[in-house]
C-alpha cells in the first residue's frame, strides 16, 4: 500500500471571520483560494506542521484549536486534513510571504465569494459548520 502524505490546512479564525489565501504558485493552482498550510514533514506532528506552515507562509504566531473531522483527497499521495486555529495574543497580522499573493478575512456570508481550490471546497464547508 502506498503511504499517504498529509497536507495540513488551517481554518484560521479571528473575530468570526475565516482567512482565505490566494495561491500564486504553482501555475496550475495560481489564482485559486485555499486554507493556508502545507505538507507534514517526516516525523513531524500535524499540529506542529500547521504552526510551522502558518509562520512560514503568513508570518504569524498561531495556535491550533481543534481538528475538523474528515480528510479530503488531493493529488496522490497527498490528502488534506484541517484544524481550526487562531492567532496567539501579540501575533503579527497575516501577510502573504510565500506561495500567496492576496489574503482575505471572510465573514460567514462572504465565504463563497472567492474561487476556492476544488479540493478545498468540502474542507471549507466542514470548517464553516464548526466555526
Ligand atoms: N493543497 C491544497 N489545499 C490546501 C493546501 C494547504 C494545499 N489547503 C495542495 C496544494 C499542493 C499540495 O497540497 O498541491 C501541497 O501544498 P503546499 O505545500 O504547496 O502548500
Ligand atoms: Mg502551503
Amino acid at each position: 500500500m502506498s503511504e499517504r502524505i498529509v497536507v495540513v490546512g488551517a481554518a484560521l479564525v479571528d473575530g468570526g471571520r475565516l482567512l482565505a489565501a490566494r495561491r500564486s504558485a504553482p501555475p496550475e493552482l495560481a489564482g485559486r483560494w485555499e486554507l493556508p498550510g502545507g505538507k507534514v514533514e517526516p516525523g513531524e506532528r500535524p499540529e506542529a506542521a500547521l504552526v510551522r506552515e502558518l509562520r512560514e507562509e503568513l508570518g504569524v504566531d498561531a495556535e491550533v484549536a481543534e481538528r475538523v473531522p474528515g480528510s479530503w483527497p488531493l493529488r496522490p499521495p497527498y490528502e488534506l486534513r484541517v484544524w481550526t486555529a487562531r492567532l496567539c495574543p501579540g501575533s503579527a497580522a497575516p501577510k502573504a510571504l510565500q506561495d500567496h499573493d492576496e489574503l482575505r478575512w471572510l465573514a460567514p456570508a462572504e465565504v463563497w465569494s472567492v474561487p476556492w481550490l476544488d479540493q478545498d471546497v468540502p474542507a471549507v464547508r466542514a470548517a464553516l459548520a464548526r466555526l
